[in-house]
């Protein structure tokens, strides 16, 4: 492995450990000793059962002990949790929903990219690499109503699979951007198709994933959230038809709703996917 991926790897850990802590999240936990004494006693005893079940030894129970610690240490404890857990809080979270339902948020969003109206072009490198998308679509409602002063945040990993902010070497914003929509809720974004991502295999979530023979790859995807006044926020992801991994995606974060329709450009540079996005009614 080049010391240029372990050195990004250990930036993208402490970075999402960074922009978790001040996210401002955790404010919203309120401490209800009925609830943490339901589900820390729920979690315990789920860990109980198996070492029961599967006679765990003393070197395997230290070695997960050596393994939790690492996670911290690697700054790795978002990555794990949005990578291993979130997708079943997010169907928690959306399934009263009639529009879109989502995916996961996971570890690199940043709020607040530079905002535009559209069409517009995302913040890319003069000599940003890859195959140019025209990502469009009109933002709704689940009635199918145009949705006014909608607003796209989009985000996603250029095309060697690296999120700027999260690797080094990137501009701040680049390929991160806040769209506002027209009237009617139409958008039209220019942006460069992402490659399929390998999360860090260097740090505590790569050891796991080798020495459980697993693989570390999800398949390529836009991260958006999408909004309008008095709707619902969407979170989701974006996928391509034909991702070898979009049926083995790590993350367990891909929907048969959330796959584009690829079609060659227009304009005959690159290519196009339009997407309409639903969006419920605030409750
Ligand atoms: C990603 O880019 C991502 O989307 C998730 C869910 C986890 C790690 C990296
Ligand atoms: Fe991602």
């Amino acid at each position: 492995m080049s010391t240029e991926t372990e050195a990004s790897a250990a930036a993208s850990g402490n970075a999402a450990t960074d922009r978790f802590r001040s996210s401002g999240k955790t404010s919203a936990i309120a401490a209800d000793v009925e609830r943490v004494n339901l589900l820390a006693s729920k979690l315990i005893k789920a860990a109980n059962d198996i070492v029961l079940e599967e006679r765990v030894s003393y070197d395997e129970f230290n070695a997960l002990k050596a393994w939790l610690i690492k996670v911290g240490e690697d700054g790795e404890w978002p990555l794990f949790l949005d990578v291993w857990l979130e997708h079943s809080v997010e169907d928690v979270a959306t399934d009263h929903r009639e529009g879109n339902k989502g995916s996961i948020e996971g570890p690199y969003y940043v709020p607040e990219a530079p905002q535009q109206n559209s069409p517009a072009s995302i913040e890319m490198r003069e000599d940003e690499p890859g195959t140019p998308l025209l990502f469009q679509g009109q933002v709704k409602s689940v009635a199918g109503a145009p949705l006014s002063n909608a607003k796209i945040e989009l985000w996603h990993a250029d095309e060697l699979g690296f999120y700027s902010q999260f690797a080094p070497g990137i501009p701040e914003w680049n390929l991160r951007g806040t769209f506002i929509a027209d009237a009617e809720g139409n958008f039209e974004i220019r942006t460069m198709q992402p490659a399929p991502y390998q999360i860090p295999t260097e740090g505590a979530c790569g050891q796991l994933i080798e020495a459980a023979g697993w693989h570390a790859w999800r398949p390529a995807h836009l991260h958006l959230k999408v909004s309008a006044p008095g709707h619902e926020l969407l979170t989701a992801q974006l996928y391509f038809p034909g991702d070898v991994h979009n049926d083995d995606d790590i993350a367990t974060a891909v929907k048969p709703e959330l796959m584009l329709d690829i079609q060659p450009a227009g304009s005959g540079k690159g290519v196009q996917a339009t997407y309409d996005f639903r969006l419920d009614p605030q409750a």
